[in-house]
């Protein structure tokens, strides 16, 4: 009998930042950082056990990847087979949702839906903080895609793994929504991964990201607290453009930025300056997501098609943890 999981796991757009590793090997960040879940973009994705199988055979959006793709899948897989102490291969069969416009980089929902389903085909029936640690290996920001609404991904200690996971800090229910302006789709230059280590160690401004990281994290924790939607907003304006203000100090400067990218920043700023509150955050590309009130979006959309696409505006309320699909 072949034992099959299945699971759909949502994107995540981070509202403090994580950017850069203190353990290349483990990924455990510098810093901790504060996502939100997106229901619009996600990941469905099956691992069936197959002890006919001499490898891994991994399909993406129904095409079969080739021999370098699916030995990334193969080494975080490695880490499931240890833990079940298993010896046997899998077919892994990923379907990306996500608008072709917005060219978001899906490896957050990827990596959160192939632990996911790994955990259910090899039973080992790991909860989610634990299964958390195990997404991390596979893509930083895909530690945070386990849970739905406002997540945490807590730094942790030292070199010790397990303590470097992700918490649900609130479900945020109260009138919270995002639109993606999508500016370019084409594939990023250069990679997070690569970018973020490029900062790490050439960045004369590393050191004071970490520190004030830490700060805003603090910050907003205690405006989700209060349900203070403008602190929210202004604080994950301003730790953006901080991550982005970092990278251009490293050697060569690092920018994702795009000329749209400055006119959709300056755009929001006109809108939130007419009076209705709505701020902006980049991350490792062009596009300009927005974070706003979900009972406002309509309002925002309108005033952002004055300068944009109806396929470059993409809205997503806010999205769900992950789940088990059953077919
Ligand atoms: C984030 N980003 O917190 C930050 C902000 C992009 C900018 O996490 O090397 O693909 O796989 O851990 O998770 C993108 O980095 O990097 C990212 P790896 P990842 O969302």
């Amino acid at each position: 009998m072949k034992q099959i999981g299945r699971c759909r796991a949502h994107t995540n757009i981070a509202l403090i930042k994580y950017w850069g590793k203190r353990n290349n090997d483990l990924f455990l960040p510098m810093n901790s950082s504060l996502s939100l879940t997106l229901d619009a973009f996600y990941t469905d994705t099956s691992v069936t056990l197959d002890s006919k199988l001499e490898t891994d055979e991994f399909f993406l959006n129904g095409t079969k990847q080739d021999k370098d793709e699916t030995k990334k899948i193969s080494r975080f897989l490695d880490l499931f087979r240890q833990t079940a102490n298993s010896e046997v291969h899998a077919k892994i069969e990923s379907y990306n949702h996500v608008p072709t416009a917005a060219g978001l980089a899906s490896s957050a929902s990827a990596f959160a839906a192939l632990a996911g389903a790994a955990n259910t085909a090899w039973q080992l029936n790991l909860d989610k903080q634990t299964l958390s640690t195990y997404a991390r290996r596979g893509s930083g920001s895909s530690t945070r895609s386990i849970y739905g609404g406002l997540v945490e991904w807590t730094m942790g200690e030292g070199d010790i793994s397990e303590s470097s996971h992700a918490i649900e800090i609130d479900d945020a229910s109260w009138d919270i929504g995002m639109i993606v302006i999508a500016i370019n789709k084409h594939k990023k230059k250069l990679s997070s991964r690569v970018g973020m280590k490029l900062t790490v160690d050439t960045s004369p401004f590393y050191p004071v990201w970490v520190t004030e990281a830490k700060k805003d994290l603090i910050a907003m924790k205690e405006a989700i607290k209060r349900k203070d939607f403008i602190k929210l907003g202004e604080i994950t304006e301003s730790n953006g453009m901080k991550m982005h203000a970092t990278m251009l100090g490293a050697t060569p400067p690092i920018s994702y930025w795009e000329p749209d990218s400055v006119k959709a920043i300056n755009k929001v700023k006109e809108i939130r300056n007419n009076g209705i509150p709505c701020y902006v955050t980049m991350d490792a590309g062009p596009n300009v997501k927005v974070l706003c009130r979900q009972s406002q979006m309509s309002d925002i959309l309108d005033k952002l098609k004055e300068s944009f696409t109806n396929d470059q505006l993409i809205c997503s309320a806010v999205g769900e943890g992950i789940k088990q699909l059953t077919d």
